[in-house]
């Protein structure tokens, strides 16, 4: 379903991974399809091989941006059993999966409109060495190691810990300090400004929900994060439509021009809003009014983000769970920050890189302490997506300095030949 959503290729007695936690339905999985106790739902897309060297089936939802069916398939005997809640083609692909998936996947982003994938980055983002606590001082301490290291960053992006409230996107925490002066500091050594938001996600303790509840999806539940129930804001009213777009407008007239916009599974989930729109029209919806709003150069990378459902209307994309310090994900769900986790979804999308967006891989960890560094960071140059340095520069070591040095390189605009096997 989105970002974070574990994919991959499974033996057909097998079954798809499920949430560990109810939470985690919501928030990585598709919160109104809760899968069935045992065999596979793939949402929009489902890929049966029958491994007898005969033609690869591909299920799909023709026309994602309207409707995103729950494929279900399961082995009952010697057959595969496919049955899916909407409208559903299948075609038959000569060929392996990943030659499949990549046909596919040229057809649809032709349908819907993928932007031409111009080379986005190499990036550097705060979120895997500060969290929450990032300071204007931090950023400014490893935008000068960027400069003394001789690094090629072409994008300095802040991440998660800015803001006011989670919600409350027109005002900076006075904990991080002066976002303006960041951002102006940035772009006077010649890079672009890039900067973290969840713009759909308002926070039951945010001042926006206290003084509008009106903009709320009503009944929806979008989980639990920065300690607080999280609600939905709905972009089909007025009010939330013009302050989405003056949180945006605010943030381009600073001088950011690179938005990743995270989270934004909230605004595609069922429940009443003010107009008479599906969860999918309003997710649409929002994506164009930022747009609008960040202008036509701007740079936007979708997260936590409704995949096939985004053709069209991002630059960039996530298309796996968080990376982590850790290789094992927490109980063992890889919906959840691992290397595991972020390692099998990234190879099982790698054919949506520059067919549907330019591919995010997360980004990459190479300080000593990340479990299997050197596989991950082989990883990431393999996918051919976006590069993003997320350490403390100066906490490098040589290995370290030397693998993020020659992995900082703009994405590639070419889709990667299918290499190692998608499945485990
Ligand atoms: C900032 C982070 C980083 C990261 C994103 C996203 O379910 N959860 O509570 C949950 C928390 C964080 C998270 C995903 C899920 O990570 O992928 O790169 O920007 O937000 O908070």
């Amino acid at each position: 379903w989105q970002s974070w959503s574990p994919a991959g290729l499974y033996r057909a007695d097998a079954t798809s991974p499920r949430p560990a936690r109810p939470v985690w339905q919501t928030m990585a999985f598709r919160p109104e399809r809760p899968p069935p106790a045992t065999g596979f739902q793939g949402e929009g897309l489902l890929v049966v091989d029958p491994g007898d060297g005969g033609a690869v089936r591909v299920f799909s939802s023709p026309d994602p941006a309207r409707d995103v069916a729950s494929i279900r398939a399961r082995l009952a005997g010697r057959r595969i059993l496919v049955e899916a809640t909407g409208e559903v083609h299948e075609e038959a692909f000569e060929g392996d999966v990943a030659c499949a998936l990549a046909t596919w996947a040229d057809g649809l982003g032709r349908r819907m409109g993928a932007p031409t994938t111009a080379p986005i980055g190499p990036a550097w983002c705060s979120w895997y060495c500060y969290w929450r606590e990032v300071t204007a001082g931090d950023v400014l301490e490893n935008l000068d190691a960027i400069d003394a290291l001789g690094l090629d960053v072409a994008v300095v992006q802040v991440d998660d810990g800015w803001q006011a409230g989670l919600g409350d996107w027109l005002e900076d925490s006075p904990a991080f300090g002066d976002l303006a002066d960041v951002v102006a500091r940035i772009r006077a050594t010649g890079r672009r400004a890039g900067i973290w938001l969840a713009p759909f996600m308002v926070g039951e303790r945010s001042a926006t929900a206290a003084e509008h509840p009106e903009w709320l999806v009503a009944g929806a539940d979008a989980g639990f994060n920065w300690d607080q129930r999280l609600r939905a804001l709905d972009v089909t009213h007025p009010g939330a439509a013009e302050r989405l777009q003056a949180i945006i407008r605010r943030l381009a007239g600073l001088g950011i021009d690179y938005f990743k916009i995270d989270f934004i599974y909230a605004a595609a989930m069922e429940g009443g809003r003010r107009a008479d729109a599906s969860g999918l029209d309003a997710y649409r919806e929002g994506l164009r009014l930022i747009r609008a709003a960040a202008g036509p150069n701007a740079t936007l990378l979708g997260c936590g983000a409704p995949l096939l459902p985004s053709v069209g209307l991002v630059d960039a994309m996530r298309i796996s769970p968080d990376i982590g310090t850790h290789y094992e994900p927490p109980d063992g769900d890889v919906s959840q920050p691992s290397g595991r986790g972020a390692v099998l979804a990234g190879r099982a999308r790698a054919f949506q890189h520059a067919r549907l967006w330019v591919n995010d891989p997360d980004c990459l960890l190479a300080r000593p302490g990340i479990e299997r560094r050197e596989a991950w960071a082989e990883h990431v140059r393999a996918s051919g997506g976006l590069a993003v340095s997320s350490d403390p520069l100066r906490a490098l070591d040589e290995w370290g300095l030397e693998t993020t040095r020659r992995l900082l390189v703009p994405s590639s605009p070419e889709p990667v030949p299918p290499g190692a096997a998608i499945g485990h």
